[in-house]
């Protein structure tokens, strides 16, 4: 049986502590303690992707596949234009994607890398290079307590310098988490949808600033490459268009966290965008929920549905928050913050008092405090 080792940082992933080598102290797999202190470094590691049929697996993913994607166009315009070619969430109707999401030595490697249980949320499936700009998926998936996610990407194909390899940053994964607050943008005001873009100049100045030089994934069919959260990485453009790139990226959640999409975002001006998921094993959703307590007496508050779901009315306009103060580039629109939600404050320490303690105040639950809040705002 495992050690309890203490950790006074159970709301941080073990692969990102800094009480990283204690947490593997005990760890007698070379193999585990290879990959983690490779992610704790240099925020990826590359493993043999654990399961003997994956050569199978792939030319059936190849073929049965194959029809969803229009090659031709890409040929002709899509890949001069830079952009991709990708089937999201394949596992719902191919069986080999969904095994290859769910292979349980991954799971169990992962879980064990991070401390908390991890599960698969999401899959990609890639035919040709993606040529995608750099990029921390910080801004895409992410997880309050933060950096609870990971990618695990598999090559369905040897992949070298003409076919689009993938490209990373090591030690990117330990840069701060820079999201809309950062680059001075705020969703409320923006015309349309944001999209990464908004990041791109900034993290290009980003790496140029730490000196990061990058590194490219040559792999050999059958090798994986798991990704810290926050570690910038991209697609090289495919030299050769002729070629295929077939790969499949499986993103990985941990249990007892919040989990939002931070471009998407603005929490102080009270708009998260909660992300609605299933868990690619079970097929069950995941609830988003506020840990509590150290890992050894962990409890747990899901977060109320209703305040899930008021992110909506925040963007339409339904709440009047607006005090002008544009003009100039240094000079920011400002949104006040409604009263009800500065008031939430001090529902929520009672119900910390309170919920924490399980000494739950029959008026004060958890679920009644967070729906009438979302009510009001
Ligand atoms: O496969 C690639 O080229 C990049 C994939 C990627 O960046 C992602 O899925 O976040």
């Amino acid at each position: 049986m495992q050690k309890q080792t203490s950790n006074p940082l159970c709301g941080v992933p073990h692969i990102e502590s800094p009480f990283v080598s204690r947490l593997f102290e005990d760890t007698t797999d070379l193999e585990t303690h290879r990959v983690a202190s490779e992610l704790a470094v240099k925020g990826y590691a590359i493993i043999d992707f654990p399961d003997v049929d994956f050569d199978q697996m792939a030319e059936h993913i190849k073929a049965n596949l194959h029809d969803h994607y229009d090659f031709n166009t890409w040929r002709t315009h899509g890949h001069a234009a830079g952009i991709s070619l990708r089937v999201q969430d394949a596992w719902t109707f191919n069986e080999d994607v969904k095994r290859i999401a769910c292979n349980e030595h991954i799971i169990a490697l992962l879980s064990r890398l991070y401390g908390r249980q991890a599960w698969p949320f999401q899959t990609l499936n890639f035919p040709v290079g993606t040529q995608q700009h750099f990029h921390t998926d910080s801004i895409h998936f992410s997880s309050s307590a933060e950096r609870f996610m990971c990618g695990v990407w598999a090559a369905m194909e040897d992949i070298d310098e003409t076919n689009g390899p993938l490209m990373y940053f090591p030690g990117s994964h330990r840069w701060p988490i820079y999201t809309n607050e950062h680059i001075g943008k705020c969703v409320a005001e923006l015309e349309g949808t944001p999209t990464q873009a908004i990041y791109e100049a900034m993290w290009r100045e980003l790496v140029e600033a730490n000196g990061a030089k990058p590194e490219y994934f040559h792999a050999k069919k059958g090798q994986a490459l798991i990704w810290a959260a926050n570690l910038m990485h991209g697609g090289m453009p495919q030299l050769d268009p002729d070629r295929t790139r077939w790969s499949q990226v499986t993103h990985y959640f941990f249990d007892d966290c919040a989990y939002y999409t931070p471009m998407m975002s603005d929490p102080f001006y009270g708009s998260i965008a909660f992300r609605t998921l299933t868990n690619i094993v079970t097929g069950e959703p995941v609830p988003s929920c506020r840990p509590c307590g150290a890992a050894e007496v962990h409890r747990r508050h899901d977060v109320g549905a209703d305040w899930v779901g008021r992110r909506g009315s925040l963007r339409s306009g339904a709440v009047p928050a607006r005090q002008s103060g544009r003009g100039g580039g240094r000079c920011r629109s400002r949104y006040a913050l409604p009263a009800a939600w500065t008031a939430r404050e001090t529902q929520v320490a009672a119900l910390r008092r309170s919920d924490c303690a399980k000494e739950l105040d029959p008026g004060l639950r958890r679920g009644d405090n967070y729906s009438d809040i979302g009510r009001r705002l």
